[in-house]
């Protein structure tokens, strides 16, 4: 058996109109007691009305843009004898918000409850228009974004009544964050404005690769992401050099020959089976380090594309001539775009080297999630002073970027000194 109950609009003080905002119930819905069925508003306030039943709503007697006072009602609900026979049911209070005069800024508005994020993830897109502060929405609006992360002034559409923002507001709001991929840390940054050129010259469009756009988003990410410092040092490669030549010189006609850049690898890798922290990645909550038994290098690799960074695995299994090999083949490939997905994963640490090109210092970007990367520009002959007369030494260039939350200063100056010291005397590659 059924009985029917009704909605009223409860005493909410002398107001003779109310304007109704927005209906959130239809027949046949089922509400729960106290659930909000509609938003009302009066010149002052802004409220909530609460099901004082809970059962399947027969009949809706109001909609948006009604005016109703006192005793209205609002719908009518029917309830199972035995429900209410365990429920009494309660003349359910409205939950009110005062309702901003639109020309001033409203009081920001408290999370309602310990377990609602506060509203800081996604109020990153659009705040650049502080006008939008003026926000106006209902009790549960508000709630229904914080429960979100949405920081409701952000909302720059409100498509309901007298510019009040709906759920639905709300719910576009966050695909359209999502949509357009937008990083939360990037708090507040203004987009760069669009210009036109032609009143300076002729101009052409040029699209940009496939791998240009997916580097360049990868690379604002961690931008945005990652406090990075990068630090430069300078090992002297004088005696690498020689036994590199030597090596080279015994090399039969057609074979590969061996760069600076495999003794590089091979005195990273020295430096990182020392220092654990720059062999690891932090966990996705910032709380841990997820350090690597395993020693794989990327390898920047210039392409006609664009960027890639093939892997180079367990560096610390193999020796000089087959990272020539692998190299060889890996960049050969990465040139062609026939590098597989599965050749660009897993990478510990990134060597960027533009020594072939030249340069004496940059500041590579970390290729996150790993900690830290090396930037490698053109070795050079410098009088070098030996504490008696001056030397002439081939000095290589280093710089090594790292994620300042992983790893302090003084921990990168060291690693860095231990490089630079495999590399000085690659003896020590043998320890
Ligand atoms: N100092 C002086 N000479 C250097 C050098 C250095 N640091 N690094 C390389 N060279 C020399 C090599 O010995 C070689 O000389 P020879 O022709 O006389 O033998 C010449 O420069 C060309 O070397 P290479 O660049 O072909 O070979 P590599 O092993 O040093 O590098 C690779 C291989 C794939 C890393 C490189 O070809 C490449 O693509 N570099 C660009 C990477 C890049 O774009 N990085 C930017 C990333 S943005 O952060």
């Amino acid at each position: 058996m059924t009985n029917l109950r009704e909605i009223r609009v409860p005493d909410v003080g002398n107001v003779a109109e109310i304007d109704v905002v927005e209906v959130l119930i239809k027949a046949g819905d089922i509400v729960e007691l106290e659930q909000t069925v509609a938003t009302l508003e009066t010149d002052k306030a802004s409220m909530d009305l609460p099901s004082s039943a809970s059962g399947t709503i027969q009949e809706v007697y109001i909609k948006p843009g009604d005016k109703v006072s006192e005793g209205t009602l609002i719908a009518t609900v029917s309830v199972s004898a035995e429900k209410e026979s365990i429920a009494e049911p309660v003349q359910a209070a409205p939950s009110v918000v005062a309702t901003p005069p639109p020309e001033k800024t409203p009081e920001p508005v408290k999370p309602a409850t310990k377990s609602a994020p506060e509203p800081l993830a996604l109020s990153v897109v659009e705040s650049s228009n502080s006008t939008v502060a003026k926000a106006h929405a209902s009790p549960s609006v508000r709630l229904f974004a914080r429960e979100l992360g949405v920081d409701v002034s952000k909302i720059k559409t409100a498509s309901g009544r007298k510019g009040r923002i709906l759920k639905d507001d709300v719910k576009n709001f966050v695909k359209k964050v999502i949509n357009e991929g937008i990083v939360a840390t990037g708090a507040g940054i203004p987009s760069i404005p669009a210009v036109d050129f032609s009143p300076y010259g002729e101009t052409e469009i040029q699209k940009l690769s496939k791998i240009k756009r997916l580097t360049g988003q990868n690379l604002s990410r961690v931008w945005l992401n990652l406090p990075m410092v990068t630090y430069h040092e300078e090992a002297d490669i004088t005696d690498m050099e020689a036994f590199r030549n030597a090596l080279n010189a015994e090399k039969v006609k057609g074979e590969l020959k061996i760069t600076g850049l495999m003794f590089i690898i091979k005195a990273l890798v020295a430096a990182m089976q020392q220092f654990p922290s720059f062999n690891a990645s932090l966990s996705a909550d910032g709380e841990s380090l997820i350090l690597k038994k395993y020693f794989n290098i990327g390898i920047a690799v210039d392409t006609p594309n664009g960027l890639v960074v093939p892997v180079i695995r367990n560096v610390n299994n193999k020796s000089i001539n087959e990272l020539v090999i692998e190299l060889a083949e890996k960049s050969e490939k990465a040139r062609l775009g026939k590098l597989l997905p599965g050749d660009m994963q897993g990478g510990c640490m990134t060597i960027s080297s533009l020594g072939g090109i030249g340069g004496t210092a940059f500041t590579p970007i970390v290729n996150a999630p790993e900690v830290a990367i090396l930037g490698v520009t053109r070795a050079k002959m410098q009088p070098v002073w030996n504490g008696k007369e001056f030397l002439p030494r081939l000095m290589l260039p280093l710089d090594l970027t790292y994620d300042h939350r992983v790893i302090d200063g003084a921990e990168g100056a060291r690693f860095m000194a231990t490089v630079k010291q495999n590399l000085t005397d690659i003896r020590r590659l043998l320890l």
